[in-house]
């Protein structure tokens, strides 16, 4: 039996070496990649999530944590992303204007991934403007927007009015996620959709193109 545990203790103490080694020793000894992420990594920042919060922990142990759960993402992504699924559509992906939080949507980006969706991430602080021209560049069917913060959630309806006058809000669907972002929040703003969570985000996207 794995220790999850001592895993999520290496991204809670930021120790990246560790936390690479434990994936890797995960994953040799069969463990599903979706269990060493959300048993080993997501539990550790989970953890630093609620000491950040409580100020036991400060914005550069937070970063040191970010980096070693990173690493071991970095591990175990090339074992979801690479499935024969054929292409399921095209997902442009970001963290609205204002917000640097990039974790969670990077995770979300990394599962659509790995169920066979083309995912065009734009990184972080992503303008309205800069949703729509992706829109269009990479002829998406889908938007996903992230936001952490309750000031930048707001920015998803901004995201969805740029939609509307570019004449592509019917073109795509709309989907949102993050911590303060919940299905009421989705409803008042005409986003087709939100989810809690990356494995709810792929199955909802799924939805979308079925
Ligand atoms: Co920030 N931060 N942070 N932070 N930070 C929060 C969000 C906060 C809740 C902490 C707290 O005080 N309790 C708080 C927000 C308060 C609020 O608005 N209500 C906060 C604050 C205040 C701030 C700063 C303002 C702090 C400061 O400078 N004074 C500042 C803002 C910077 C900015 O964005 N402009 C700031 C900075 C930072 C760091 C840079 C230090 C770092 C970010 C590093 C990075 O992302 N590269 C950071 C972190 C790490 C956090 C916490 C601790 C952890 C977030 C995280 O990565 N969680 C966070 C506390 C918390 O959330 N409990 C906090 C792990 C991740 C896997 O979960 O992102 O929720 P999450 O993603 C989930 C789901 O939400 C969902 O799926 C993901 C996977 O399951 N999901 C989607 C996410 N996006 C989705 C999109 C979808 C669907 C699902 O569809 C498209």
């Amino acid at each position: 039996m794995f220790d999850f545990e001592t895993l999520a203790q290496s991204v809670i103490s930021g120790d990246v070496r560790k936390a690479e080694e434990l994936t890797k020793k995960a994953v040799s000894e069969g463990v599903s990649p979706l269990d060493v992420i959300n048993k080993g990594l997501i539990a550790g920042m989970e953890v630093v999530g609620q000491r950040f919060k409580k100020g036991d922990m400060f914005v550069p142990e937070v970063l040191i944590a970010a980096r070693a759960m990173n690493a071991g993402l970095d591990v175990v992504r090339p074992l979801i992303a690479d499935t024969d699924l054929k292409g399921m559509g095209t997902v442009v992906i970001g963290t609205v204007k204002g917000d640097l939080h990039d974790i969670g949507k990077n995770l979300v980006g990394m599962m659509m991934e790995s169920a066979g969706f083309k995912v065009i991430n734009l990184g972080v602080d992503v303008s309205p403007e800069r949703f729509v021209e992706a829109v269009k560049e990479h002829d998406a069917q889908i938007v996903g927007m992230s936001a952490l913060l309750t000031t930048t959630m707001l920015v998803m309806r901004d995201v969805i009015s740029a939609l509307k006058e570019s004449g592509l809000r019917d073109k795509v669907k709309v989907m949102i996620g993050g911590a303060p972002v919940t299905s009421d929040f989705a409803k008042e703003i005409g986003a087709d959709g939100y989810a809690p969570d990356a494995v709810s985000a792929t199955d909802l996207a799924k939805g979308f193109v079925a």
